[in-house]
């Protein structure tokens, strides 16, 4: 039975909500989470605006939305406000900005025409997968409206803050469930995409054919399925906690004979936590392994190797999550044995670093937007990565723990790693989606000032944490000690206003290119992978034909193929005569 028979060619929906709302079609759904995805970002960096306002300004009203939202205190923030702002702020680029365009976007739209496939196994599951994520955010939304406002006990929802006894009010739970929720679509979008990487590759691609983008976010759907449900079981014991009066996460006096214990909901957020890292990386890590072969004109460098680095990383990440403990009065054998695996997690990450370093090293470049902006995730993932080993070492921990040198370390290579390698992924593959060109000089402005204004807005915010200038602080110059950097965080406040305006550039950019970019060729980018090998936009069902694979994904600048198709690559699909390997071989092995 092959792979035409295994996928027949569905008719595309006639009525408007099939076709548009309730779509099984990858492609569409793909763009309904890059819409909703870049509007929660859009919140989440409006309040991180607010954040860096209150950082510049402390007690001064803020600019256009301070009398709207907090009239009863004139305009400016207050110090339960505060909380919710940066809390909210990280809940939603963690869980409902960044996740929903690198995996809900990128995976829907790539995962299927990279591998030749006519759509996803289950399109109703990948469907639904879309709703409740939706759902998931009109709780979180929600919980901005009831009274006491929304959650305030950090992204990382520790009791006793997140408790009744520190959060009352449905704000805090509302987001608990709106994170479980959000969960359920995740874990349901993580089967999808490791079933139909595993059934439903073309003939002759193997997996050590298969993209770096696809091995991305195939591993990362992995670490998806086997971690979100530990999250999702810390959050309901917390509503169990805070809705039914049970003691999982209470301790103390006042809780009665039945303790609880706070530590171990932290054990089971951060058993989740760190692997969230890699899940929000993963992604970015495969999507730039490829773009920089593509616009280097070269393969990439030791494929195979950035393939097993990955595959380890995934491994290891399940085991290093204590090093966001070691403040908790963990045991110094547990404390040393997770530093140990925290750092031999840097060794997998140094062979990808260098692998993209010679894949672009004397490579004919092409500097393209999207080859910017993975060019600009290499440098910002570099300073992050090397910035988390005094994060990972138990001696300079115990002094930055929970200082802004973490903020700092974990919005380069959390952050900024993966809103750029966002950005090189929506300009590479737009012309596809949309069947037009983005707008390349004002995506060329929009990189430069998104990455110097970046780089330096959490960098500085390093150094003051350096200095000792804690997170999650109101107003921090109540502390003596602090008061001599407020200069710095002024500097750091503005480079992020110039960071969060220039996101406007790609928003016109975006939106106007949508409807009057130039049209896109099939291949404007020239290079092999199977989407390219399809019409912009491709038609309903993908592929008339199911294709047949001959090569990998990187064929670039062989010299015996250049002078055989007057050109410097070669598609995956593309027999050449005389050019091995020759004969198809007859299933995805
Ligand atoms: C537009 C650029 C951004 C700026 C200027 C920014 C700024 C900040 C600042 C200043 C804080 C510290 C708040 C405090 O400790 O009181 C913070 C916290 C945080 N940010 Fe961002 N951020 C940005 C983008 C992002 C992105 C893209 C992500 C995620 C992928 C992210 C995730 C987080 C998280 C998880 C926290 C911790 C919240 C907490 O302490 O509970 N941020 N951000
Ligand atoms: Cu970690």
């Amino acid at each position: 039975m092959s792979n035409n028979d295994l996928q027949p060619i569905h008719a595309p929906p006639q009525d408007f909500a099939r076709r548009y709302l309730f779509s099984l079609d990858h492609k569409w759904i793909a763009k309904q989470f890059l819409v909703t995805g870049l509007l929660f970002l859009a919140l989440g960096g409006t309040l991180a605006f607010m954040i860096r306002w209150q950082w510049a300004f402390p007690g001064r009203p803020i600019p256009f939305l301070g009398n709207l939202l907090y009239p009863s205190s004139g305009g400016s923030v207050t110090p339960s406000a505060y909380n919710t702002i940066f809390t909210m702020h990280g809940l939603i680029m963690v869980f409902w900005g960044i996740p929903a365009l690198l995996i809900g976007a990128f995976g829907n739209y790539t995962i299927p025409l990279m591998i030749g496939a006519r759509d996803m196994a289950f399109p109703v599951l990948n469907m639904l997968s879309y709703w409740i994520y939706v759902l998931s955010g009109v709780i979180l939304l929600a919980a901005f409206v009831v009274p006491m406002g929304a959650a305030g006990a950090g992204w990382t929802t520790y009791p006793p803050l997140s408790s009744n006894v520190g959060m009352p009010g449905l704000g805090q739970s509302l987001v608990v469930l709106a994170l479980f929720v959000v969960g359920v679509s995740t874990i349901m979008g993580a089967v999808n995409y490791i079933t139909t990487v595993i059934r439903l590759r073309a003939p002759g691609l193997t997996w050590m054919r298969l993209p770096q983008t696809i091995w991305g976010l195939w591993l990362t759907s992995i670490l998806n399925l086997l971690w979100v449900p530990v999250l999702g079981s810390g959050g309901l014991l917390l509503l169990a906690d805070r809705t039914f009066g049970t003691r999982f996460f209470l301790a103390g006096a006042a809780v009665g004979p039945e303790q609880g214990d706070p530590i171990l909901f932290q054990h089971l957020f951060w058993l989740f936590g760190h692997p969230e890292v890699y899940i929000l990386i993963l992604p970015v890590w495969g999507i730039i392994g490829d773009l920089l072969a593509f616009f280097s004109r070269k393969p990439a460098f030791w494929h195979k190797g950035s393939v097993y680095s990955m595959i380890l990383v995934t491994v290891l990440s399940g085991f290093v999550y204590g090093h966001h403990m070691y403040v908790t009065g963990i045991s110094p054998t547990l404390g040393l044995t997770f530093e140990i695996l925290t750092l031999s997690i840097s060794f997998p990450a140094v062979i990808l670093f260098a692998n993209w370093l010679r894949t672009i090293w004397k490579g004919s470049m092409r500097l393209h937007t999207p080859m910017l902006f993975s060019l600009g995730v290499v440098w910002v993932f570099g300073i992050g990565g090397l910035t988390g080993l005094p994060l990972g070492t138990i001696s300079t921990d115990l002094y930055l723990h929970d200082t802004l040198w973490v903020v700092g370390h974990f919005h380069l290579t959390m952050g900024a790693a993966s809103l750029l390698g966002s950005f090189a992924g929506i300009h590479f593959w737009f012309p596809k989606m949309f069947g037009r060109m983005m707008d390349e000089r004002l995506g060329k402005i929009h990189f430069w000032v998104t990455v110097i204004a970046i780089t330096a807005a959490f960098v500085i915010m390093m150094a003051a944490g350096y200095a000792g200038q804690q997170r999650r602080l109101f107003d921090p110059y109540v502390y003596t000690y602090i008061q001599k950097l407020a200069p710095l965080n002024k500097m750091t406040s503005m480079f992020a206003f110039t960071l969060i305006s220039a996101q406007a550039l790609f928003a016109i950019n975006f939106i106007k290119s949508i409807f009057a970019g130039k049209k896109a060729s099939e291949n404007p980018w020239e290079v092999g992978t199977l989407e390219w090998t399809l019409p912009s936009p491709p038609v309903f069902h993908n592929f008339d034909v199911v294709p047949t694979v001959v090569r990998g994904p990187h064929e670039m600048a062989n010299p015996e193929l250049s002078s055989k198709l007057g050109r410097d690559w070669a598609s995956q699909t593309e027999v050449v005569d005389g050019m091995g390997p020759a004969q198809a071989p007859s299933s995805a092995a």
